[in-house]
């Protein structure tokens, strides 16, 4: 591309001549190189000229030199022009719309991340270094700073190598001011400011923090096999489903829940995590144009804040673009009138375009864990927007909850009622549904509020000594330890495959700080979750178990009601692993998940696109497929997957991020 001139370093030059007589030119007076006659030949020469004559050459001369001093200046600009544009031109075509698409403030320019460079001379000021390995997150997020190559040649060289440092510093300062792919776009500290004044202190600031400068690892063969996956997935629900809630792959249709596209919202920050870049852009694209919640329909308030909000709200921290977070805001704003109860409980759904909410049609009752796990999301939404009342409205559920009686030991039951705020239907206690995410919840806002809410921490240490003394059972013959449950004290060998989030929930509080005995338990329940797979003949999960608590001749620990034996493409399991591998670094956990990964490749993979929860994971001849991809095989359970079978800690570092239930990281508002 670039010519040998351009090799050399020095822009063109024109050289004129100047003719100063026939004499000369001819050689008249004969051949005699000694220096003292040339120099008294020409003095001669130059006293015979008229006073005119001398004038003359003398302005010649001058008038050389200015325009000599003036070509030299221009011919640098012209040559810095060219050089710059000649790198535009490399920009394929899908980076260039992402110029516009990114968010100015907080985004660089894209660099191609493939593009050939042979071409360029080793010191050019343009050169862009070509990535060593293929890096994770949209390249437009994938600045570095040039090479610096160190073999200098001439004193030429040397003049461009300072050059080329000054150029190096200004681009490392830029990209401080930016962020590396992997960082959190919006830093935690800048809290209560809207979002456009945060973009400004952000190109002031420096966020980045030198760790997040570290190279990212190589993605590895695992991770690329989940990235096969997701996108196999994707392809199901680009051909068949797109821009509508769940993928029917078989019948190569769609199903509609709140009409919201609720698979593309859950899968946007997968797609980053993984660098789907192109898919990722797409998407974004639809969010833009298509994604509209002025709409007569009711949503459940838990699961389109868990989903969408926390979709929309992580997709913001992660890619820095004020689409997601306008988005957010706006959903955030029609699930308000969940909230205006007799008790301030909400209710379980919201009509999003009429701003009217209600509960079930059968009751006035709210499920626990529905009411208690949106707070993630709804106080990150009061941080970023300033606009308090969405925080205040959660807070008020959670102190409400903390006071109120009918709990056991901690352990609370599954229903409160809108009207009088108090628990309902007392006396069953379980940590799979209607219940789970209450108590994750708690870990969890205690640690993105920066440890400080003791409440939430009194009521976790609380529940967990709760589950320790009444859930905890071990299973025969393999003395698996499990977390049943209580109704009206009877003890029921009963486990939701939901309860294989406490093993990752407990590892995370040990990992904060909490009682190390947290750890040994989350070790010896991660093995019964894991076993609900291995035990089983597809070694896929059912929803349900119920575990042995009598040695018989034959029986495995696991047991299988007919009704109970559907797997639908959950991550609980898969979540913990991911946990208890960053916290252990014990790779058997990686190949257990290696397993589950195999094994929903070969049970639920539909060929024409797309994953299909199951009807019976006890038959590998015929697992019966429902026909349906749960939004959260994109959005939780491929993600973990993803996360599980890398070893880089800072692909969503724990201690900068807490995942929302659904999968969706949102920043420690304090780092550790
Ligand atoms: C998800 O929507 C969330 O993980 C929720 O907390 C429980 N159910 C599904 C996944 O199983």
């Amino acid at each position: 591309m670039y010519s040998g001139a351009a090799a050399a370093g020095s822009p063109r030059r024109d050289f004129i001549s100047v003719t100063l007589g026939p004499e000369e030119a001819a050689g008249v007076g004969g051949y005699n190189n000694s220096k003292a006659w040339r120099r008294r030949s020409c003095w001669r020469k130059w006293k015979q000229l008229s006073r005119l004559q001398r004038s003359v050459i003398l302005f010649l001369f001058a008038f050389l030199a200015v325009c000599g001093v003036i070509s030299y200046t221009s011919m640098g600009e012209t040559w810095k022009s060219i050089t710059n544009k000649s790198f535009d031109d490399q920009r394929t075509e899908q980076e260039i719309p992402r110029l516009k698409l990114a968010n100015p403030a907080v985004l660089p320019a894209p660099q191609k991340a493939d593009a050939n460079h042979g071409d360029y001379p080793e010191l050019s000021l343009q050169k862009p270094p070509k990535p060593p390995h293929v890096r994770r997150g949209p390249s437009n997020l994938q600045i570095k700073a040039p090479r610096r190559d160190t073999r200098l040649k001439t004193q030429h060289d040397t003049m461009r190598a300072v050059e080329e440092l000054v150029e190096k510093d200004k681009v490392e300062k830029t990209e401080k001011s930016i962020i590396s792919w992997r960082g959190a776009v919006i830093e935690p500290d800048q809290s209560t400011e809207p979002p456009s004044s945060k973009i400004m202190e952000l190109e002031k600031s420096s966020p980045v923090e030198p760790e997040d400068q570290k190279e990212p690892m190589p993605i590895n063969e695992r991770q690329l096999a989940v990235i096969e996956a997701f996108r196999h997935a994707w392809k199901g629900y680009k051909d068949f489903a797109w821009g509508h809630d769940e993928l029917k792959p078989l019948s190569k249709s769609y199903s509609e829940w709140f009409g919201l596209g609720l698979t593309l919202i859950d899968a946007l920050d997968t797609m980053w995590i993984l660098g789907l870049k192109e898919e990722f852009e797409e998407a974004r694209k639809w969010v833009a144009n298509d994604l509209v919640f002025d709409k007569n329909v009711d949503v459940n308030l838990f699961e389109s804040t868990i989903r969408i909000l926390g979709g929309l709200l992580s997709t913001y921290h992660l890619s820095g673009d004020s689409l997601f977070l306008e988005k957010a805001k706006d959903i955030g704003n029609r699930l308000m009138p969940a909230f205006k109860t007799p008790s301030k409980i909400p209710y379980s759904d919201v009509n999003i375009g009429r701003g009217t909410a209600h509960p079930p049609r059968w009751t006035s009752d709210s499920t626990v864990a529905e009411v208690t796990s949106i707070q993630l999301e709804f106080r990150e939404l009061s941080r970023l927007t300033g606009d308090e009342k969405f925080r205040k409205a959660v807070d008020e559920v959670m102190k409400h909850v903390h006071i109120l009686s009918g709990k056991n030991d901690g352990l609370v039951p599954m229903f409160i009622n809108t009207n009088s705020g108090q628990f309902t239907h007392l006396g069953v206690y379980t940590l799979g549904a209607r219940a789970d995410s209450y108590y994750e919840y708690l870990l969890k806002q205690w640690i993105q509020g920066g440890k400080k809410e003791n409440e939430l921490l009194e009521d976790y240490m609380r529940a967990i000594e709760g589950v320790k003394k009444h859930l905890l059972q071990r299973s025969e013959p393999k003395k698996l330890t499990f977390v049943g449950e209580l109704a009206h004290g009877h003890f029921s060998a009963k486990m939701d495959h939901l309860v294989c989030f406490l093993p990752g929930t407990l590892a995370l509080g040990a990992h904060n700080g909490l009682a190390a005995d947290h750890m040994k338990l989350a070790e010896t329940l991660i093995e019964t979750c894991y076993q609900m797979y291995a035990q089983v003949e597809t070694g896929l999960s059912p929803e349900i178990v119920h575990f042995n608590l009598h040695a018989q001749k034959g029986h495995k620990d696991v047991e299988i009601k007919p009704a109970d034996r559907h797997n639908l493409l959950r991550p609980e399991t898969v979540e913990s692993l991911f946990y208890m591998y960053r916290f252990t670094g014990d790779k058997k956990y990686q190949d257990w998940g290696w397993e589950i990964l195999q094994n929903f490749n070969r049970y639920t993979r539909v060929p024409t696109g797309g994953y299909t929860s199951i009807n019976n994971v006890q038959n590998p001849r015929n697992p019966e497929p429902r026909d349906k991809m749960e939004s959260f095989f994109l959005g939780e359970t491929l993600k973990y997957m993803f996360l599980l079978f890398s070893d880089d800690i800072d692909l969503i570092n724990l201690d900068k991020y807490v995942f929302n239930t659904e999968a969706h990281p949102l920043p420690i508002w304090v780092p550790a």
